[in-house]
């Protein structure tokens, strides 16, 4: 009985030094939260696209179509993520809807974020990205597994050629989108996964940030 009890202390020992990990970002009311997409915790849904890292050393694999050059070199952390491959990138070609195109979120492509959130609240979503054309800019973001109204189809229409800040969701009336609809509403404080999902491929995304403040300007952000 004796050795029985050392291998379970050994055992709980072992199972204390290995703590679970923690959340590597702290949400809270102190101002918005800026996080690398690259630093992405893990992806689902990858059986007809996922994402991608570009930096200087790492690319896509060649043979995934892509007929824009990297944009690593101006992306914050030297690092950006896309959905490949790309197969309509212009509007000439054909819009596949399950391959290319998904307007139902969380069905394709899917980030997730580990965080933990030290306040309850509203908190607006901007995500950086870099488009150049009207099929690589729209995105879907969710919460926990849920993806509700406040997170779908943000879209960005300014901007192109460039690393882009933007919280906007596209409605029936405004292709470009409404500022302001694009939120996740937080009800406890705790750990949360944050999601993203594809709506377009192609999609080159940079960065988010999560903040309490409705009148959040992203040209703060810049240094
Ligand atoms: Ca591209
Ligand atoms: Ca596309
Ligand atoms: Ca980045």
């Amino acid at each position: 009985m004796r050795s029985i009890y050392a291998l379970l202390f050994v055992v709980a020992t072992v199972a204390c030094t290995e703590a679970p990990p923690e959340p590597e970002s702290l949400v809270g009311e102190g101002g918005p939260i800026v996080i690398e997409a690259e630093s992405f915790d893990r992806q689902t849904h990858t059986d007809v696209r996922r994402w991608y890292v570009t930096s200087a050393t790492v690319g896509a694999p060649a043979d995934l179509r892509d007929l824009d050059p990297s944009h690593a070199a101006a992306a914050s952390g030297g690092a950006y993520l896309e959905i490949l491959p790309d197969t309509r990138a212009t509007p000439e070609e054909e819009l596949v809807v399950g391959e290319n195109f998904i307007n139902e979120p969380g069905r394709m492509a899917v980030l997730e974020y580990d965080l933990e959130f030290d306040a309850a609240g509203r908190y607006y979503v901007w995500v950086s990205i870099y488009s150049t054309g009207p099929d690589d800019n729209g995105i879907h973001v969710g919460l926990d597994g849920e993806w509700p109204d406040s997170g779908q189809r943000m879209q960005w229409c300014e901007g192109k050629d460039a690393w882009t800040w933007a919280s906007r969701q596209r409605t029936e009336e405004e292709h470009c989108g409404v500022p302001g609809l694009i939120y996740l509403d937080v009800a406890t404080p705790g750990p949360r996964v944050v999601q993203f999902s594809m709506r377009e491929d192609g999609f080159e995304f940079d960065r988010f940030a999560l903040t309490i403040d409705a009148e959040f300007d992203p040209a703060a952000l810049k240094e």
